[in-house]
C-alpha cells in the first residue's frame, strides 16, 4: 500500500477549498482531544456531534446543560474555526419532559409551542452571532409510504405548522443565522420529492428558510451520482442554499450485516476513493449553491457507523485513516485543475 505521507506534503483541505465552500467535521469532547492537530490543520468549521441535541443541553424544564456546548465553542474560537448548529427540533435524541404536563399526562398545542420556542430561543440567544448556519429542524420526514411527515411527538401534538413555527421563533431568536432543513436520504427520489414538496410549502408561505442539509450518510454503491445531482438542483431551484451537513461513506449497503471485515480492503478504499472523487467533482460545480460541506466525523479512529446500525462492527467511511493519514480518498479530493 502507498504511504502517501511520507513523500508529499499534505495539503490543508479546506484551504484547497477555500474558493469553494467550508469544510466542516463533527465533533465530540474525546474528538477535540484525540483528534486536535488533524481538525485545526484541515477544518474550518465544527458541529457538535451530539452536544446541541435537546437533550444534552436541557434535560429537565428548568436546566441546562451549556458546558460541553461551551467548551466547543470557545475551541472554535481560539482556533478561528466557524461553528455550526445541530440541532433544535428532532423526534431523536430530545428529552420526554416537554411532551410532558406535571401529571404525565401529554401537553397540548399551545404548552409544546411556548416549550419549542423558549428552548430555541435559549439555545440561539447564548451562541448568537458565532453560528452561521443552524439545523433548525431535522428528519421530519419519512423514508417510505405517501405520507410527507414521520410520525412524532411533534407533528401529533402540534400539527404539520411545526416547522413554520421552528423557522419563525429561531429567525427571531438570531436574524443572522441561516436556517436549514436537514435530512438524510434526501438524494433518493421518493423521499427528495417529499423533502422538495415540504421546504417548497416554507418557502411560498414566507417561512424564514435559508437552506436545506444534505445529510450524505453515503455508501460505496449508493446514491448514484444522477440522483446527488438531481436532488441538489431541486432543491436549490427554491433559491435556497445547500450545505452537505453529515458526510461519510460507508462500506456497507443498507440491510448489509456482514461483520468479517476487521480492517479495510484496498479493493474497496480504491472503490470509496473514486466516489470521493466524484461527490467532490459534484460539489465543485454547484458551488453557487453549496456554503459548506462537514463530515460526520474527523478520521477513521472515530466514527458513529462503527457501531450503528450493525454493533460493534468497525466502518472507515472518512478521508483520514485510523492514524490521521490522508487515505487515496483524501488525495482524490484535493488533487484537481482549480
Ligand atoms: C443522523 N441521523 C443525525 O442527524 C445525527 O444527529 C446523528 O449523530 C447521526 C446521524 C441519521 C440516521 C438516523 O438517525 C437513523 C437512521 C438512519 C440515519
Amino acid at each position: 500500500m502507498t504511504n502517501y505521507s511520507e513523500h508529499k506534503a499534505i495539503p490543508s483541505l479546506h484551504e484547497v477549498y477555500k474558493d469553494y465552500f467550508l469544510i466542516g467535521a463533527a465533533v465530540n469532547p474525546t474528538t477535540l482531544n484525540t483528534q486536535q492537530q488533524l481538525i485545526k490543520k484541515h477544518f474550518n468549521s465544527i458541529t457538535a456531534e451530539n452536544e446541541m441535541k435537546f437533550e444534552r443541553l436541557h434535560p429537565k424544564e428548568n436546566e441546562y446543560t451549556f458546558e460541553k456546548a461551551d467548551e466547543m465553542m470557545a475551541f472554535a474560537k481560539e482556533n478561528g474555526i466557524q461553528v455550526r448548529g445541530h440541532t433544535l427540533v428532532w423526534h431523536n435524541q430530545t428529552s420526554d419532559w416537554i411532551f410532558k404536563n406535571e401529571d404525565g399526562s401529554t401537553v397540548n398545542r399551545e404548552r409544546l409551542l411556548e416549550r419549542m420556542k423558549s428552548h430555541i430561543n435559549t439555545v440561539m440567544e447564548r451562541y448568537k452571532g458565532q453560528i452561521y448556519s443552524w439545523d433548525v429542524v431535522n428528519e421530519a420526514v419519512s423514508d417510505s409510504g405517501s405520507n410527507i411527515f414521520r410520525d412524532s411527538k411533534w407533528l401529533e401534538i402540534i400539527g404539520e405548522d411545526f416547522l413554520d413555527k421552528a423557522f419563525e421563533y429561531a429567525h427571531e431568536a438570531d436574524p443572522n443565522a441561516t436556517l436549514f432543513y436537514n435530512d438524510y436520504n434526501e438524494s433518493n427520489p421518493e423521499k427528495r420529492d417529499k423533502i422538495y414538496t415540504l421546504t417548497k410549502g416554507l418557502v411560498e408561505r414566507g417561512v424564514p428558510i435559508h437552506g436545506v442539509g444534505l445529510q450524505a450518510h453515503w455508501k460505496l454503491q449508493s446514491p448514484t451520482y444522477d440522483n446527488i445531482r438531481q436532488a441538489i438542483e431541486k432543491y436549490a431551484s427554491l433559491g435556497l442554499q445547500i450545505q452537505v451537513t453529515e458526510m461519510d461513506v460507508s462500506f456497507f449497503e443498507e440491510g448489509d450485516k456482514r461483520t468479517d471485515l476487521l480492517t479495510p480492503p484496498d479493493d474497496l478504499l480504491a472503490v470509496q476513493a473514486e466516489r470521493y472523487q466524484m461527490f467532490f467533482e459534484i460539489f465543485r460545480e454547484y458551488k453557487e449553491h453549496i456554503t459548506s460541506v462537514t463530515y460526520w466525523g474527523g478520521a477513521d479512529d472515530y466514527t458513529w457507523l462503527s457501531n450503528f446500525p450493525v454493533r460493534g462492527r468497525k466502518n472507515w467511511p472518512l478521508v483520514f485513516d485510523e492514524n490521521h493519514n490522508p487515505k487515496k480518498s483524501f488525495w482524490n479530493i484535493v488533487e484537481f485543475n482549480k
